[in-house]
């Protein structure tokens, strides 16, 4: 079993293996929790992501995190909203499977997600939670599976008081 623990906070403190980045396909940085990753990671960060050849929505890459307490940084492309007739559910979805999947790869212990989507690009806050905590529900039953613990960080408040309720916490 794996664990899942709710917080509230900035991703980029996460003393965890590696954090998720909510990134855009170009990888080469943005504004939100992207921006704050490649602000606390450094400059080292922006030249790895640039051998990287960006990342379809939906998809996820790794870095190193350079000057961030987590070793590792998994980039993933969020889908923007474009009011839920574009396949934005089943892409949020992949999103998270997929950084699960990279986690795998690296055989780690402990990795951190923000809410991905649901700021600059605008998807609703409450289904994006449901998405979430449906595929990491699920993979928090298995069984041979390196990682022990998922953290959910929460950047606003509203964000937290939507997982907290999903949760019953
Ligand atoms: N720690 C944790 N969560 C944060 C932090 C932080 N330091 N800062 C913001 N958030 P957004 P998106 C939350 O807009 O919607 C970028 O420009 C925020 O409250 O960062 O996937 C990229 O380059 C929100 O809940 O990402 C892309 O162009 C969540 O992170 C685009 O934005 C996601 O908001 C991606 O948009």
């Amino acid at each position: 079993m794996v664990k899942i623990t709710l917080l509230q906070g900035d991703i980029t403190r996460m003393e965890v293996d590696a954090i998720v980045n909510a990134a855009n396909t170009t990888l080469l940085g943005g504004g939100g929790v992207d921006g704050a990753i490649h602000a606390a990671a450094g400059p080292d960060l922006l030249a790895e992501c640039r051998t990287l050849g960006g990342c379809p929505t939906g998809e996820a890459k790794v870095t190193r995190g350079y000057r961030l307490p987590a070793r590792y940084i998994i980039h993933t492309v969020g889908p923007i909203w474009r009011g839920g007739h574009n396949n934005e559910e089943m892409l949020l979805r992949s999103c998270y499977e997929n950084a699960l999947k990279r986690a795998e790869e690296l055989q780690i212990e402990t990795i951190a997600f923000p809410n991905i989507s649901t700021g600059v690009y605008a998807f609703p806050k409450q289904r994006a939670a449901e998405i979430a905590l449906d595929v990491l529900n699920q993979y928090a039953k298995k069984k041979d599976t390196t990682l022990k613990e998922i953290f959910l960080v929460c950047f606003d408040l509203e964000n937290y008081q939507i997982y907290k309720r999903l949760m019953n916490i």
